[in-house]
């Protein structure tokens, strides 16, 4: 928490904008203001970032391959409790900070659930005080921005560094360092001693780059930092005397800066899905042995005892995209510390966690050896040595050689990276109980039978901050009126609100609420794509990532059931509804991207048919991100969570939508089950198959959709109007996804989970009519929601994993 004074703010400013840019307040343009803002906050934040607290107390570094922030000014200004003066500060100079607020980028260096995650994490762990630090990669282009033409997704470059730098960030050149690619390996002995010597590598620069990232008003500012690739400056201290030679042509040096830059140019668009490109193991490696040694170096240092780096530090690997930091550490305590490899082994394994988050066998990381082995030559002997010694273990334990060959780390010419994972962590986490358990009972089950004590259940959570108090701000009025301040800091608290469940005036300001949360939508819908939505209907919202087994397709089926129903019945009573999706496919995902185009289609179709006007309207939102969730959420009605049961980890839109007293239509996946503990199933929408009933017909069969077609004659009715051009401009993709249901029986049980959705998407409707039952439902799940705050799972992962058997272990021990 800072303070600083309006008047000494706008003094500051002004001095500020002098220094920078040498002219006028009032000359400046929007960016520069929002430029000379940051730096303002940045100096009266830097005391307070401080580098390490490395030698008073265990430090957690957590690597992940993405972090989708979001913008920061905002949640910044909140987090420092400094808005008031600011806001009032620069209103007397003539700027408006809303304005400055709308205006900066979005930074997208992540896809999707994973990378928000990372992003919730590092806010909770600054807001509870604990010194926890992101590592990450400096994309010069994050995920790409996305257009509709003519209904289809196209792809636009988010050249997100307009400007050349990154309004938060600091650049620190005196703490580059360096990565060395492929090469050859040799032992020499050197008086008397087996040293490992890398030969002809080919040296990357890694580049530190600094985002500060401030605790909820408690004085902690951490760090996140992102590394960007370079070709070694001429300045760059550290060694390369074993270094490919590039002093030959000007064509050879160009390919070497073409080679080194390439590697953080871009964020691979995929979300669950394992793509298996050199560029990206050459990403991978690059962003952990740079974060790797740079806690080495941070650590000797500080003249700390090697022998106990597990009793110092925690490495925190976001599902195994930095799975290198095993075999990276193990390098440095073999060669350059000199340890014996079972002590290198002891120390590393008692160092590094790892959090799983998905258990469809698409996501798996599986490296060739092959390439591995040219692109990373040590390591590759590292990972090898690793998985000689966990064979001979498992076949000290085991006569199954079916077991031990599905255990094996290498296997079959590839490098299993989850298996390395668990094989070398002290500690593997699933994100929500289902999840969890399916990973103790199904996908891991041999690991976990094994090593039962390694595993363990986070369900994650969501940065309240953000998701409530800073996008929903009449809602996080009205919760601090009625029931105090401390739910800020205590999202349990928040379970006072049920006390009101029965006060109508409570209720109706919920409602209002929720009305001018949707009015600004509308407003926005209206501005960008021209279509009038009623803020009085229903408004019925899917967000996430285009994937097959989130079941978009499933919502759009439901609204071409309902659309035929009213044309069949023009006098039937229907609660008026919009239906919203919000959605990015990655470019290479074909069925994606056809759905798409469906669902496009038929909002053209629907919206433009004046026989459902004020009944059904369906909006696709462009360019779903960070920044539209927090204008979209806050204004949902409906929160649509109908995954194929067993496929989504946890999910973590379903738990923003809850806190913000949106009622949830779901199966029972992921977090969903969580949310159904709670508040049970009066308070939100079930349908579907079950986890058992999802595992059985995979593991029996015994579905057939093409019998569930003939049978159900709606279904039939819809599905043919894929292809039967009842749905104008439709053309291959229809057939794509017709096919996907029927030629190829409906991978995700879509048609069998249909009906019972149908019927529950009725009964929400039913209950819609009954404004203060509906409201009251949605007041029982903001106050549920606490346990959902990203704070809760931070201190579970303190306490369990990262801080077990520390001292500090007491200060996350309060749960
Ligand atoms: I693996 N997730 C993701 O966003 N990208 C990935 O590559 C993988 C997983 C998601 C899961 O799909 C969600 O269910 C989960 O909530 C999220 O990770 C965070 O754990």
């Amino acid at each position: 928490m800072i303070t600083i004074s309006k008047r000494k703010f706008k003094q500051y400013f002004e001095s500020k904008m002098y220094s920078l840019y040498a002219q006028p307040i009032n000359e400046a343009s929007n960016e520069q203001h929002l430029n000379v803002l940051a730096s303002v906050l940045k100096d009266l934040i830097a005391k307070k970032w401080v580098d390490t607290k490395i030698d008073t107390e265990k430090e957690v570094y957590y690597f992940s391959i993405e972090f989708l922030l979001g913008r920061q000014l905002k949640s910044n200004l909140l987090n420092l409790g400094v808005e008031n003066s600011i806001r009032e500060g620069l209103k007397e100079l003539g700027i408006n900070l809303d304005d400055l607020i709308q205006s900066e980028v979005d930074p997208a260096l992540g896809n999707g659930g994973l990378g928000r995650l990372a992003a919730c994490f590092l806010d909770s762990m600054a807001s509870v005080g604990m010194s926890g630090h992101g590592y990450g990669i400096r994309y010069k282009y994050g995920l790409f921005k996305q257009k509709f033409v003519n209904g289809c997704q196209v792809e636009v470059p988010d050249n997100w560094l307009t400007q050349g730098n990154y309004l938060w960030e600091v650049v620190r050149p005196n703490k580059a360092i360096l990565v060395k690619f492929e090469g050859d390996v040799y032992l020499e002995e050197h008086d008397g001693n087996l040293k490992v010597i890398h030969k002809n590598y080919i040296p990357v620069m890694a580049m530190p780059y600094d985002i500060p990232i401030i605790g909820y008003r408690n004085n902690s500012v951490n760090t996140l930092r992102l590394w960007k690739s370079e070709i070694p400056r001429r300045d760059f201290g550290q060694t390369t005397a074993n270094a490919k030679n590039y002093s030959g042509s000007y064509e050879e040096a160009l390919n070497y800066k073409y080679y080194t830059e390439e590697i953080s140019q871009v964020l691979y668009p995929n979300d669950s899905n394992y793509a298996g490109r050199l560029l990206r193991l050459k990403q991978e490696y690059f962003f952990v042995s740079a974060g790797i040694q740079d806690i080495y170096r941070k650590y000797k240092k500080h003249k700390l005892n090697i022998h106990e780096l597990h009793k110092k530090v925690a490495i925190h690997i976001n599902d195994t995209h930095p799975a290198l930091c095993v075999p990276e550490l193990m390098r440095i305590l073999l060669d350059i510390e000199g340890l014996s490899w079972d002590e290198a082994w002891n120390i590393t394994i008692n160092t590094i966690s790892y959090t799983n988050h998905t258990i469809m066998a698409e996501a798996m990381e599986k490296w060739p050896v092959e390439m591995m082995k040219k692109l990373l030559p040590r390591i590759y002997m590292i990972v090898e040595e690793i998985n000689k010694r966990y064979l001979s273990y498992l076949n000290s334990k085991y006569s199954d050689q079916n077991k031990i060959r599905r255990m094996s780390i290498i296997n079959n010419g590839n490098i299993n990276m989850a298996n390395l994972c668990i094989a070398s962590s002290y500690s593997v986490n699933g994100v929500a109980k289902l999840h969890t358990t399916l990973l103790e009972k199904e996908v891991l089950k041999d690991f976990y039978d094994d090593t039962p004590y390694k595993f363990n259940n986070k369900t994650n959570g969501i940065a309240h901050r953000r998701w409530l108090m800073s996008a929903n701000p009449e809602l996080s009025g009205l919760i601090t009126n009625l029931i105090g301040e401390e739910w800020k800091t205590d999202t349990f608290k928040l379970k006072e609100l049920e006390n009101y469940k029965n006060d109508n005036h409570v209720l109706d300001r919920l409602d209002e609420i929720k009305y001018n949360n949707k009015v600004l939508l509308s407003n926005y819908i209206m501005d960008k794509y021209d279509i009038d939505v009623d803020p009085n209907s229903i408004f019925d919202v899917q967000v996430k990532r285009l994937h097959a087994y989130k079941r978009q397709l499933l919502n759009l089926i439901n609204i071409m059931t309902l659309y035929h129903k009213i044309l069949d019945n023009p006098d039937m009573d229907i609660e008026p509804r919009t239906f919203i999706f919000g959605a990015k496919a990655a470019p290479g995902y074909y069925l994606a991207k056809c759905i798409i185009k469906v669902i496009n289609s038929v909002a053209d179709l629907i919206n433009n048919d004046p026989r459902v006007r004020g009944k059904l309207k369906v909006v696709f939102i462009e360019n779903y991100g960070v920044s539209l969730a927090e204008l979209i959420i806050p204004a949902a009605n409906v929160s649509e969570q109908i995954s194929t049961t067993t496929k989504e980890a946890s999910g973590t839109s379903n738990m923003k939508f809850m806190m913000n007293g949106a009622i949830t239509m779901a199966t029972l996946d992921g977090a969903n089950v969580e949310i159904h503990e709670l508040i049970g199933k009066e308070n939100m929408f079930l349908f579907g198959l079950t986890a058992e009933e999802v595992l059985n017909y995979n593991k029996n069969g015994g579905y057939s959709s093409i019998d569930l077609y003939h049978t159900d004659l709606g279904l039939k009715q819809v599905v043919d109007d894929l292809i039967n051009g009842f749905i104008p401009n439709l053309g291959k993709e229809g057939r794509e996804v017709y096919d996907s249901l029927i030629t190829y029986n409906d991978e995700y049980f879509v048609l069998r989970d249909a009906k019972d959705y149908e019927r529950a998407q009725r009964e929400l409707s039913e209950l819609y009519k009954k404004k203060y039952d509906w409201n009251r439902m949605s007041l029982i799940n903001i106050a549920n929601s606490g346990v959902f705050s990203s704070d809760r799972t931070i201190k579970e992962y303190g306490r369990d994993i990262w801080f077990r058997g520390c001292e500090i272990n007491e200060e996350f021990n309060k749960l």
